[in-house]
């Protein structure tokens, strides 16, 4: 591959990155910014976003829908679904009034990584959703490490006992193939390993 080759390469993945980036901001925190109203499930229309984002940057003027699918497509994380002509952010909304989401039967553990410092909360408040409108959850260590590494260096990967929880009652929602939410895990059901 070319010098140049590699630079253009680079600058399409950034772009996208930035996309990705104003379309979580629009459809998880401030839609509001964006003259966006997200209907209870938190679904925009998809003419709207790219409408409300072709004015935000000079290189996004003849942004398209398919710009959407092909950020969404080369994501790391599912975090955007298209569907029928509506766009949504799967998890990790903030806005005000608590969007619906589908209930689901969870894995028998599910992960949770945070910093060692907000252990002696969770321990006793359990897993709250502090800024956002759920509790996120990983299907997998991995995951869980890459999530923790947001908050520490050395991130605290707890166990959380989701199909016990759920058969006591504890509603669990899909976000996507790797992200389940709750509103609220109880201490009991988590285990914080031994330091
Ligand atoms: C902690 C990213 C004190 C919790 C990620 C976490 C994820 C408590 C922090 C998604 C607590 C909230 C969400 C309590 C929980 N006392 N602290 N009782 N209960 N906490 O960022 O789960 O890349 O809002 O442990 O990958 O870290 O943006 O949530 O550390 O999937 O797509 O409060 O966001 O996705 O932090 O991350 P966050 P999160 P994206």
């Amino acid at each position: 591959m070319s010098k140049t080759d590699g630079g253009s390469q680079q600058n399409r993945v950034a772009d996208l990155l930035g996309l990705s980036r104003a379309v979580s901001h629009a459809l998880r925190h401030e839609p509001w910014l964006y003259e966006l109203e997200l209907d209870a499930e938190g679904w925009a229309s998809v003419d709207d976003v790219v409408a409300a984002l072709r004015s935000e940057k000079p290189e996004w003027a003849t942004l398209s829908a398919d710009d959407l699918a092909k950020m969404i497509a080369a994501a790391d994380k599912q975090r955007h679904e298209i569907r029928g002509g509506k766009i949504r952010a799967l998890y990790g909304h903030s806005i005000p009034g608590k969007l619906s989401r589908t209930p689901g039967v969870p894995p028998d553990v599910l992960f949770h990584g945070t910093s060692p410092s907000f252990l002696p909360a969770i321990r006793s408040s359990g897993l709250l959703p502090m800024g956002r409108q759920y509790v996120h959850l990983s299907t997998d260590v991995e995951t869980a490490l890459a999530v923790g590494r947001r908050k520490s260096k050395t991130p605290t990967i707890l166990r959380v006992q989701a199909k016990q929880a759920n058969e006591k009652g504890v509603q669990f929602y899909i976000g996507n193939e790797k992200v389940w939410l709750a509103d609220h895990i109880l201490p009991e059901f988590i285990v914080v390993p031994d330091e």
